[in-house]
């Protein structure tokens, strides 16, 4: 009843909404609508009470609690099963024990805060509290691990159109994993798996969604590289719960996609929603640097740049400039 006033304040928050109204719409008396409402401000929001006019919302706290994430869900498996921490070492460790626990496909854990959040190749991911929202999530598909990466084009799209429907902000992607608003890095997917020889027993996704940072939340060397959603929404902040929400159902809708029609439509939307095909990229790995025309991606998720000399490099791993 908690989540549904809520849901009515938040509705409504632009105007009051009386007493008498919320107590219809809720079916509840006038005193259980106030016992709730105290519930609220007592867990850090702020109601505005005006006599003859109503209550109004006038401040969101910056907390968050698996009840939020649960309560605005549309999936019928994804986050289902949601694990919140307030603090973690890192959501891809509790992820991969929980796998190994047979925990089931869709199960989610999601921290407010990791000490030791990372990305590729063992760089560290900044994730500090009350801004982002860190989660990893167990999949378990019927796949060869060498199609595995394919899962991480398949996130990029639906962290994209996650973000997009719940804020209206437009992300692009550049390949292979990285969330960009105005070029800056927004969010980013990790993609790791536990695995037989020719069969994958657990993918984990892990999701950094940068949301409410301001720019001082980054260190100095992230400040020209890195931003939020509400940097990139004139400083307004949205609430963490329905953008983490919103990228789980986008999820789920493309990993049954992706599971019934294969990877075809993954990959084309993939390459609508990425800025690195079709221009001049140079990307380099620990061994070498390939510099030509992004063409495109196979359907491994391959990177394929063509050279100056009309040669086609195949490219696995990369940071792209
Ligand atoms: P990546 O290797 O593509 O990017 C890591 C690089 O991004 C860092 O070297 C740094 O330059 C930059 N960076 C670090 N933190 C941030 C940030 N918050 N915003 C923007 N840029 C940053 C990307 O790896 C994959 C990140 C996955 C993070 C999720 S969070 C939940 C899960 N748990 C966990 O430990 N990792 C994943």
């Amino acid at each position: 009843m908690r989540d549904k006033l809520l849901q009515v304040l938040e509705d409504t928050a632009d105007v009051y909404v009386s007493g008498q109204e919320i107590s219809r719409l809720l079916g509840i008396s006038r005193t259980a609508v106030w016992k709730h409402m105290e519930e609220l401000r007592k867990a850090g929001y702020e109601i505005e009470a005006v006599p003859r006019k109503g209550y109004r919302l006038t401040h969101i706290p910056n907390l968050i609690s698996a009840d939020e994430i649960k309560s605005r869900l549309h999936t019928k498996t994804f986050g289902q099963k949601l694990v919140y921490k307030e603090e973690v070492t890192s959501t891809q460790e509790e992820a991969h024990k929980l796998a190994g626990k047979n925990e089931p496909e869709g199960t989610v854990v999601a921290a407010d805060k990791q000490l030791q959040g990372r990305g590729r190749l063992d760089r560290p991911w900044v994730s500090a509290s009350g801004t982002g929202l860190w989660f990893s999530i167990i999949l378990r598909p019927d796949i060869r691990p060498q199609n595995a990466p394919q899962l991480t084009l398949l996130a990029a799209v639906a962290v994209t159109e996650g973000i997009a429907n719940a804020s209206g902000l437009q992300p692009r992607i550049k390949w292979p994993n990285d969330i960009l608003l105005n070029e800056k890095k927004t969010a980013g997917i990790l993609t790791e798996m536990q695995s037989d020889p020719d069969r994958v027993q657990a993918v984990i996704i892990g999701i950094g969604l940068n949301i409410n940072h301001d720019k001082d939340h980054f260190p100095p060397e992230l400040q020209s590289k890195a931003t939020s959603l509400a940097l990139e929404n004139n400083g307004t902040a949205f609430h963490r719960a329905d953008i983490t929400a919103s990228v789980l159902r986008s999820l789920e809708y493309w990993y049954g996609t992706y599971l019934t029609g294969g990877f075809g439509a993954v990959r084309r939307r993939w390459e609508e929603l990425a800025d690195t095909i079709g221009n001049h990229v140079r990307a380099v790995s620990r061994f070498k640097t390939v510099e030509g025309y992004a063409e495109g991606i196979t359907d491994d998720g391959v990177l394929l740049i063509k050279q100056k000399d009309g040669t086609i490099e195949k490219i696995y791993s990369a940071d792209i400039d």
